[in-house]
């Protein structure tokens, strides 16, 4: 399902680009994930400032960011 506005990242054959998946780590593998990930997401005013590591989101409207909970700076 693709919602308008939203980025498609295509299919997820597999879920080898969270670091664990299984045991619900959501933290990206650097050399698994999907590049268009790092701007799938644009920031908004209203958005967590940073990541769940802590790491700074960009914190100006309409900037491109990491969708999901994790970046990899
Ligand atoms: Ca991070």
């Amino acid at each position: 399902m693709i919602i308008p506005g939203n980025t498609s990242l295509g299919e997820m054959p597999d879920t080898s680009w969270f670091a664990g998946y299984a045991q619900a780590d959501f933290h990206l593998n650097p050399a698994m994930y999907p590049p268009s990930i790092e701007t799938a997401a644009s920031w908004m005013s209203g958005d967590p400032g940073n990541d769940i590591d802590g790491h700074s989101r960009p914190g100006n409207d309409g900037t491109p960011d990491f969708a999901g909970a994790d970046l990899v700076p």
